[in-house]
């Protein structure tokens, strides 16, 4: 059985939406964040690296939610949450799950840390959240998510990332990436995996 250790308003959401589309069970470990919104001790009593998420299967450990993502997939022999393997569809899929993560996130953080903290935003932040927000609506087709009407992973790596953008209202300059972020709340897994751990993002 995958234990999955959830903090609450965090990236481990994303794995909660894998396991909810793929039936399967897991274990749900949660934890409150502290006064200064941080993980508490506790979660660096599983992984030294202190974080969400961190997944548990038999012996092995792993944090960073896109690995955790692709070695679910592997694990429950999934192939509806990638494009056919060998397709430059599948190439693309692999670069934006790591783009979450390696570059977009940091551009969002520098929003968002500041939003959070009722503090100023620096217009350069602004500038290069506005230059990745339009690298993904480029990204996207006319119409529905990144690779088709159903969520791949990458799509599920995005969600967590925009949520919080939206709820600071940083969305609001780019109409298809808005458009993508209420689209990826009509999906399944977005809809269950919300009502087991509680919204993505904080109010700000
Ligand atoms: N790159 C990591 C980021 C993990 C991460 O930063 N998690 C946040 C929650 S979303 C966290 O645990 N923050 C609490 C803290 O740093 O104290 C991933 O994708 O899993």
């Amino acid at each position: 059985m995958i234990t999955i250790h959830c903090l609450a308003y965090s990236r481990a959401i994303r794995l909660i939406w894998l396991m909810e589309d793929l039936g399967q069970p897991y274990d749900l470990v949660r934890y409150d964040r502290t006064d200064a919104f941080r993980a508490p001790q506790a979660l660096r009593d599983v992984h030294p690296l202190g974080k969400s998420p961190v997944i548990e299967d038999g012996d092995l450990r792993l944090a960073e939610s896109a690995s955790c993502l692709r070695y679910l997939t592997r694990k429950f022999d999934d192939h509806t949450h990638t494009p056919d393997p060998g397709s430059a569809a599948f190439a693309q899929h692999e670069e934006m799950l790591d783009y979450v993560e390696s570059s977009f996130a940091a551009a969002c953080m520098r929003v968002l840390l500041p939003a959070m903290k009722g503090e100023e935003v620096a217009e350069k932040a602004r500038d290069t959240l506005q230059m990745h927000l339009g690298y993904i609506a480029q990204s996207l087709p006319d119409h529905g998510l990144l690779f088709g009407d159903a969520a791949t992973l990458a799509d599920i790596q995005m969600s967590y990332l925009l949520a919080n953008l939206a709820a600071g209202g940083f969305l609001a300059e780019t109409p298809r990436v808005a458009t993508y972020w209420n689209d990826l709340q009509k999906q399944p897994g977005y809809i269950a995996a919300t009502n087991v751990a509680g919204p993505m993002a904080p109010d700000l």
